[in-house]
């Protein structure tokens, strides 16, 4: 059976690009796989967080995977720090990574542009990220397109580490959404749609409220044209509502166009948010009842043993083979 990772960062309120981009393909992951997802806290950590916010994000993400689809009985669902391996690999991987592979990885220079002090980890996230990955042997990994770019790294690495110390390490393929890998934000196509943009408007988050959804979908940025037509160098706004759009109703962009010929952005934009509401109210719904029912300390907990021993026994033979004297 094939071994599939992934991990969504408790950095804010989750968004319709996390949704589409990465959640929704765990769900449909986890009835062909063994599946591991995480909340990755310690990759959320890499920029500034305050603690009560953290700690209430991070079971909020977890309460989402589950009102989203994940069967806990199915994939294992966890805590990526109570899982102590993924910090040790993290380590083990940084000193066989090179300064200039990590230089050149974009989300480091996004998220490091314009700031004075960059902390040193978000330099080394790609490394934490590969040991990830690694530790459980992942085939797949079901990422959005912004995270090709770090499961390259992820594949030298363990090219790498295989070559110097022996085969250890399976080499994952990402597993990224023909349509829908990069969900655009509401105020800008030429940034992907992100939970820590400060503007709230530039995002839908999985759990705004209807009213909510409706009146950021009709602010969404336009263009002076009235043809609901996708086309990415020409209209991007409108082709990434479209791309939405196509997401939520399982109809294909032809179709949605066709839709709309002739009506211009009014009818479009207000059924777009009908779709929106209709994929998001129900999970909505599943995610207040997990909240309500208190179990979600129990299922990290549950999750993070079962990933702990395969973890554990992965960390092992990487250090034994690296030379490390054992207990
Ligand atoms: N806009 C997007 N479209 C499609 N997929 C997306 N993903 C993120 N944004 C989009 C995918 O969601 C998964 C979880 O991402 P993450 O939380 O680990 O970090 P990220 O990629 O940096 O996502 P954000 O929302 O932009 O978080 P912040 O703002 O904290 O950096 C990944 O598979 C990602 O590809």
């Amino acid at each position: 059976m094939k071994k599939v990772l992934s991990g969504i960062q408790p950095s804010g309120r989750l968004t319709l690009g996390n949704y589409i981009g990465a959640m929704r393909n765990f769900v449909e992951l986890q009835h062909q796989a063994e599946c591991f997802f995480m909340v990755v806290d310690l990759h959320a950590i890499t920029v500034p967080q305050e603690p009560a916010a953290l700690r209430e994000q991070s079971e909020a993400v977890a309460a989402l995977f589950i009102a989203a689809g994940i069967d806990p009985a199915k994939a294992n669902v966890f805590m990526q720090s109570h899982v102590r391996a993924h910090a040790e690999l993290g380590w083990l991987l940084t000193t066989l990574s090179y300064m200039g592979e990590l230089e050149r990885m974009t989300q480091f220079k996004d998220k490091s542009a314009g700031k004075d002090a960059i902390g040193a980890g978000l330099f080394v996230y790609p490394s934490l990220m590969a040991a990830d990955i690694l530790l459980y042997n992942a085939d797949l990994v079901p990422v959005g397109d912004d995270q090709k770019q770090h499961l390259e790294l992820t594949r030298d690495l363990a090219g790498r580490f295989n070559h110097r110390f022996g085969e250890t390490f399976t080499i994952p393929e990402p597993y990224i959404p023909k349509v829908g890998a990069r969900i655009m934000s509401l105020d800008d196509a030429s940034k992907k749609m992100s939970k820590s943009n400060p503007n709230q408007g530039s995002f839908i988050a999985l759990l705004d409220t209807p009213d909510v959804i409706r009146k950021k979908i009709s602010r969404a940025v336009t263009d002076s044209g009235r043809e609901v037509r996708f086309d990415t160098a020409e209209k991007p706004e409108v082709s990434n509502l479209i791309s939405i759009y196509a997401q939520c109703s399982g109809l294909t962009v032809a179709e949605v166009e066709a839709r709309y010929e002739g009506q211009g952005y009014g009818p479009f934009k207000k059924d777009l948010a009908e779709q929106v509401v209709g994929v998001l109210e129900p999970i909505q719904q599943r995610y207040n009842d997990i909240r309500a029912s208190g179990e979600i300390g129990k299922l990290l907990k549950e999750g993070a043993e079962k990933a702990s021993a395969v973890a554990d026994a992965t960390l092992r033979q990487v250090k034994e083979r690296m030379g490390f004297l054992l207990p």
